[in-house]
């Protein structure tokens, strides 16, 4: 079982700034974390973070040829705007968890569209970055609900 998870713009800065809406964690802690815990039960995780949609689409891309089984994506600001990390999602069929720090709903209006989401089995926000082991537990449940885990 191999999966990949896929953040963002900015997602970077996690720990340095704004800790009041984003928490004090640093993205390679939380990654750490859930490498850790995904070894834990059997299941291969790579991470990949970059503030450039082309880059992140071609991730989704490669993803796809290196036979990754299933995709968890903080895709950040790009959620609200991005109908490239949309398309890539559904080009690639893979199984796509989506996965938001903050609670969305309750912040600005315009976070609260996400052109992910249709494209997606499911959405957590509002978690921190629990979000993210969450994600992996319903991520795992899915694919052996599909006789691939
Ligand atoms: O809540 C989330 O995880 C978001 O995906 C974070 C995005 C935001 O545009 C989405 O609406 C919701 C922003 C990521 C920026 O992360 C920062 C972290 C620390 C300091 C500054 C930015």
């Amino acid at each position: 079982m191999k999966i990949l998870v896929l953040n963002g713009p900015n997602l970077n800065l996690l720990g340095t700034r704004e800790p009041e809406i984003y928490g004090y964690e640093t993205l390679e802690d939380a990654m750490q974390i859930l490498q850790e815990e995904a070894s834990g039960v059997g299941c291969e995780c790579e991470t990949y973070q970059s503030n450039h949609e082309g880059s992140l689409v071609d991730r989704i891309h490669l993803a796809k040829q290196e036979g990754c089984d299933g995709l968890i994506i903080n895709p950040a600001a790009y959620t609200h705007t991005s109908v490239a990390l949309r398309d890539a999602i559904a080009g690639v069929a893979l199984p796509t968890i989506e996965v938001h720090l903050s609670n969305v709903h309750a912040r600005e209006e315009f976070r609260h569209h996400s052109y992910i989401a249709p494209v997606a089995i499911g959405q957590l926000c509002g978690f921190g970055t629990l979000g993210y082991s969450l994600a992996l537990r319903a991520l795992m449940a899915h694919l052996h609900k599909q006789g691939k885990a």
